[in-house]
């Protein structure tokens, strides 16, 4: 009987701590578990939950319950933290139009609760409608696959693209004959062009690539690595280079490392507009060729909206082949003149225009 009741004693003794020692490391991992995986938190838009756009400077409110300590919002990776308040207005947070990723955190004891969203915002102006009036018309050469074009004391200069083909020249304005040329590595097809402090930056599609040249004597100074996956247009930007990629987004960044230094996406009052391709900046407002399509975007760089559409499919039809390919690309500018330059891929023609409301 004694030696059963000690049995027992000790049976239920190693039982209890047994049992609160599961209970204690229950706890524990309850709590890890509270910290690491994240818990739904209440955080919604105040007039309507599902509302996808806003427009741009348009109230983004979004409230939620008083139950937590903090609250840390990450717009697009911009963060602001929050105490002491049950809402927010995001518009204050978001400059410029595109899709915003929001991610919302509530803190309460060790507990964090997470929302997410994913919202766009659309320009807040109808874009103003324009044409191009032709002022010239000069020979282009049929055989160029325009990809980057721009002016520079008193020359074109003007890189195309292809497999096996890609240059880069200087051309007189007149003849549309080339005063410099050269070819880039036959494995490489050429993209836009820009000039930034007597240099020629010519970037290329999938390569990788960026061939820099002095702009004088056309020599090759270097090439460095492209960071990102696509090459399309490039313009400079006063102490700053822009690129497009085929999307809605334009990266900025810096001309000496190509290291990002912003990017938006570019939309009209509707939404997003993709394929972006040759890009020319002017006074504040980025001129940008949409690709497979005869119109070209005024951006405003500031806030990613599209303020004015230009209408080139005049242009388009006097240069109409059977090949689809051979589209609207290329913008350039004579602040002399203020007169720009546009031509297409294998266009037959280089027209020096002005801008005017259709
Ligand atoms: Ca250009």
């Amino acid at each position: 009987m004694r030696l059963k009741n000690l049995l027992f004693v000790a049976f239920t003794t190693i039982s209890v701590v047994a049992c609160n020692q599961t209970n204690i490391k229950n706890t524990v991992k309850q709590n890890k578990a509270n910290a690491s995986v994240n818990q739904v938190g209440d955080f919604l838009l105040k007039d309507d939950i599902n509302k996808k756009a806003f427009v741009r400077g348009e109230e983004i409110a979004i409230q939620w319950s008083e139950l937590y300590d903090s609250v840390t919002v990450f717009t697009n990776g911009r963060r602001k933290d929050l105490v002491g308040v049950n809402s927010i207005d995001l518009s204050s947070l978001i400059e410029k139009t595109g899709r915003v990723s929001i991610r919302i955190t509530g803190w309460k004891d060790s507990k964090q609760f997470i929302t997410r969203k994913t919202i766009d915002v659309v320009s807040s102006v109808k874009p103003v409608k324009y044409k191009p009036k032709v002022i010239n018309k000069y020979w282009h050469n049929p055989n160029s696959f325009t990809q980057g074009l721009f002016y520079n004391d008193g020359f074109l200069f003007e890189g195309t693209g292809q497999f096996g083909e890609s240059k880069l020249m200087k051309n007189d304005i007149k003849t549309g004959k080339p005063i410099y040329a050269l070819d880039i590595e036959k494995d490489q097809f050429g993209e836009g062009i820009t000039l930034y402090d007597g240099k020629i930056y010519q970037i290329t599609w999938i390569s990788r690539k960026v061939h820099i040249y002095d702009v004088n004597t056309f020599e090759r100074l270097r090439t460095i690595d492209y960071p990102y996956q696509q090459g399309w247009g490039i313009t400079t930007i006063n102490d700053k280079l822009i690129l497009s990629d085929g999307t809605a987004t334009l990266t900025i960044i810096d001309p000496v490392d190509f290291s990002q230094l912003d990017a938006f996406q570019v939309f009209d009052n509707n939404g997003p507009i993709d394929s972006l391709n040759e890009l020319e900046y002017v006074d504040g407002v980025l001129y940008a060729n949409v690709w497979q399509k005869s119109i070209i975007l005024m951006i405003d760089i500031n806030t990613g909206e599209v303020t004015g559409v230009i209408d080139c499919s005049d242009l388009s039809v006097q240069n109409n082949s059977d090949n689809v390919d051979n589209v609207l690309n290329g913008i350039a500018y004579n602040s002399k003149t203020n007169h720009f330059y546009i031509t297409g891929k294998r266009w037959e023609n280089m027209y020096e225009v002005v801008f005017e409301k259709k």
